[in-house]
């Protein structure tokens, strides 16, 4: 067999060749050289799927066999990207089939970008879970993801007019899918009715009547390991009517009322709105996810005894949109196992682990209790019990005001954070400082009950995907002076250091940062027929677009820099290049689109600003575009208001690749300063007292500031004095913001601080050694920052998971 696997693990370019043929052939009756994009993609997809289905097997068989604790990540997004070179890199094909497609006249990258992005996310919360998925398998851990099969993805971002424009994200259409349907799996989501409490031998059984029944249906993705890694399952579930009830729903509009269920992902990041398909969707994949654990820890286990499901099963919720897991798991074991009350507990407890990504109070899920007994009636009462023991559990040991503070049930609100800590062992920040604000503020109640409970998590992100994939110019450049082990060993990208004098490899730093430049300008041109000079700082924001994020404070600094400009005032050469979408009912922030792209349309159609100063929104920010830009940046913005940013990821992908950052002392960027020492990154702005004392004071002023700041007023007037055309509105919707001493993040209060920075930075650029040093220095030190540690972390202080050893046999 072994001869066998090596085989298959080690494609020759030839064995490529023939297999792509045969493929073609079987498929569409086409040769290499008349098969179009598509039936290359599908074809070359399907040959990667043969390539990992053997491994996929052994991980299934050896999970069955040695029966080692899994984790499943319940996340509402996850958000992959493209699949196609991943899953190539991982099983150590990647170069050869570029080579055997470059023998053939094909171009890899071309065929590649044919795959539509699985967009299942918002933005840092599903990616980040995404990452987690590859960890997981690269570093050899069971995990499995459970999440749902949104029919649309994240919208497609247009704009017309400057305006963004929403369209929907059709990317099931396309062939060459890495799904796999498992109808065998199937499991019914009840929805509705009412609830009658019933005895039955001792014990209460709730009856049902008149719910509605609907059919979860997985689709399974393989997570495909880097090279010995195992093949894990992503498994999404599709809502569909169960064939047994197709009476009951006699109407197109009936159908279509399922069908919805798992038809769109909701577009919002960090706002909470609590609507009824929302609390749906949330309890579909938890049910769906939660019975297809118990059917597999009871028929493939052979497990019955339920007090040992925590030496099997972790299950984790990512942000309170799983929250529900808790009670589902609760009415699993009491209603259909017949575990007594206080053992399910006791198990629920210790499965389940929770990870908060957000202090933002407009974040915070609260559903209403009415809705939800409507829509779910037992699980409400499950909830009531559940809050009704905890607050009986800490009557006299606490006030009366803590227990108010923190029950779950309030206000005619469940609190789903509440329910997430209260029913899991382990809660975790992302990032030291949004951990440490959860302990002493936000949850500071909890922390106090249970602090054995809290624990940082910082994020981390894919290096296989941000260097190996996304650079490999910068690869390469690592290969030839620490050697290729960084590949799957990143703590060896620590040695890079030692190339900090050389000057061969400094330039040869520049050199490829300039070569990922001149790609992006020709993309930039074709996309949007702005001329950008690859010679000039290419500096990036690229994430959502909220508020807190202060795409705003970027605003500013470009109107003062073409202010000064237009006085013949010098600066060095820029392109700032934006990526960012704003949830569709989100008015501000798409105020600032419309703004963002009107002084861009202004400044690079200036003639006075001589080509010195560029504005570039790139449309439809996402993980493909990331690869694209995040190769290219010299400098990455990271510049929320100081509290407000959980972590950051797009901080520690620009830091990989070689961009230096301009940050204030928020999330992860704290961390990198920590990595890299501050003579290697460009912080400002107020810290986090400041920020906390602004707000307790009530002493934020801001338009004494501008009043007294005449390179402020004149950057904030710029917006309303009819400088920037064609936007008087939201120009004015802008600075009316500003102005306001209700402003909570603080745009103008950092202004003067993030120029100074933005002058150092300028110093610096002019010094190329200094810059391509500080940027070695940056890449050097994101190995802290690889998700396979992250979740070593998470493995082994939360989940408790020891890994799975695969055995060479098919
Ligand atoms: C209920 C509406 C809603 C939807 C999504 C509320 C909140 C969210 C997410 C928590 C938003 C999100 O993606 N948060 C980001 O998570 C990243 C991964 O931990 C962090 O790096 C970012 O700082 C955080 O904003």
């Amino acid at each position: 067999y072994l001869a066998e696997h090596e085989r298959k693990m080690q494609l020759t370019k030839e064995e490529f060749k023939n297999r792509l043929k045969r493929k073609l052939n079987d498929y569409y009756e086409e040769d290499i050289d008349t098969a179009s994009t598509s039936e290359l993609f599908a074809a070359i997809s399907a040959i990667v799927r043969d390539g990992y289905a053997p491994q996929w097997r052994r991980t299934r068989i050896a999970e069955t066999k040695q029966k080692e604790k899994q984790v499943y990540y319940f996340s509402i997004e996850f958000l992959p990207g493209t699949l196609l070179k991943s899953n190539l890199l991982n099983l150590g094909w990647l170069k050869t089939v570029r080579e055997a497609l470059s023998d053939l006249g094909l171009d890899l990258d071309k065929i590649a970008e044919y795959e539509p992005d699985m967009a299942l996310g918002n933005g840092g919360l599903g990616r980040l879970a995404a990452a987690f998925m590859d960890s997981l398998a690269s570093t050899g851990y069971t995990g499995n993801g459970n999440g749902i099969r949104y029919k649309y993805g994240l919208f497609k971002q247009k704009f017309v007019n400057g305006y963004q424009r929403e369209l929907p994200n059709d990317w099931l259409k396309k062939e060459g899918h890495w799904e796999v349907r498992r109808e065998s799996k199937s499991v019914l989501v009840r929805f509705g009715g009412k609830v009658n409490m019933v005895e039955d031998n001792g014990w209460l059984i709730p009856q049902y009547e008149g719910e509605r029944v609907v059919r979860a249906v997985p689709y399974d993705v393989a997570v495909v390991g880097y090279q010995d890694g195992l093949t894990n399952t992503l498994r999404l579930w599709d809502a569909e009517i169960p064939p047994e009830e197709e009476l009951n729903y006699p109407t197109i509009s009936d159908r279509r009322r399922v069908e919805d269920l798992t038809s769109i992902l909701y577009p919002d990041d960090s706002n909470y709105e609590g609507r009824l398909l929302r609390l749906k969707q949330e309890y579909f994949f938890v049910s769906a996810g939660l019975q297809s654990i118990l059917d597999y820890y009871i028929t493939k286990l052979g497990n019955k005894n339920f007090a040992q499901l925590s030496d099997y099963v972790a299950v984790h919720i990512n942000d309170t949109h799983p929250a529900m897991a808790i009670a589902e798991l609760m009415r699993l074991l009491v209603d259909e196992h017949r575990v007594d009350w206080d053992t399910a507990w006791n198990i629920t407890q210790k499965v389940m682990s929770y990870t908060n990504h957000t202090i933002m109070a407009e974040a915070m899920e609260k559903w209403d209790v009415n809705m939800m007994s409507e829509l779910l009636p037992r699980i409400m009462q499950i909830i009531t019990e559940i809050d009704r023991r905890y607050c009986e559990g800490l009557k006299g040991r606490v006030s009366d005001a803590v227990i108010d503070r923190t029950r779950i049930i309030k206000n005619g609100q469940v609190q789903m954070a509440h329910l997430a800590i209260i029913g899991s062992h382990s809660v975790n920040g992302v990032a030291a400082l949004h951990t440490q604000l959860l302990e002493t503020e936000v949850l500071k109640d909890f922390y106090n009950l249970y602090p054995e409970r809290f624990n940082n998590k910082t994020n981390g992100i894919t290096l296989r995907r941000w260097l190996q994939i996304a650079n490999p110019e910068l690869s390469d450049l690592l290969d030839q002076t620490i050697g290729k082990e960084w590949r799957s060993d990143s703590n060896k990208m620590l040695n890079f250091e030692k190339y900090y004098h050389d000057t061969k490899v400094l330039n040869q730093l520049h050199e490829i940062k300039l070569d990922n430049k001149k790609k992006l300008a020709k993309f930039v041109k074709e996309q949007t027929g702005i001329e950008i000079d690859p010679t000039a700082i290419f500096d990036v924001q690229v994430k959502r677009m909220h508020a807190y994020k202060r795409q705003t404070l970027k605003l500013l600094h470009i109107l003062k820099l073409y202010q000064d400009l237009k006085a013949r005032i010098d600066h060095p050469k820029r392109v700032i290049i934006f990526g960012a979408k704003a949830a569709p009912s989100y008015v501000f922030a798409k105020q600032i689109i419309k703004v963002i792209n009107e002084t861009a349309n202004m400044i690079n159609n200036d003639p006075d600003i001589h080509g010195k100063l560029k504005v570039v929104f790139l449309e439809n920010y996402n993980v493909s575009l990331a690869e694209k830009i995040i190769p290219a940046a010299d400098i990455s913005e990271q510049i929320s208001t100081t509290t407000k940013e959980a972590s950051g990821t797009s901080n520690m992908k620009l830091m990989a690749n070689g961009a230096l950052t301009v940050a204030t002392m928020d999330g992860a960027n704290i961390e990198i300063k920590d990595a890299v020492g501050e003579e290697n990154i460009f912080t400002f702005g107020l810290n986090k007292d400041q920020v906390y004392k602004y707000y307790a004071e009530k002493s934020y002023h801001p338009r004494k500031m501008y009043e007294e700041d005449p390179v402020m007023k004149k950057a904030v007037d710029a917006l309303i004095d009819g400088t920037v055309p064609n936007c008087s509105s939201e120009g004015q919707a802008l600075v009316n913001n500003f102005l306001s001493d209700n402003e909570q993040f603080l745009v103008l209060a950092d202004f003067e601080a993030y120029l100074k920075a933005q002058e150092k930075v300028e110093q610096t650029w002019a010094q190329k050694r200094i810059w391509q040093q500080m940027s070695l220095v940056n890449i050097a030190h994101s190995e802290r920052f690889d998700s396979d540690k992250t979740i070593e972390r998470y493995a082994q202080d939360i989940w408790h998971l020891k890994k799975l050893k695969i055995e060479k046999v098919d």
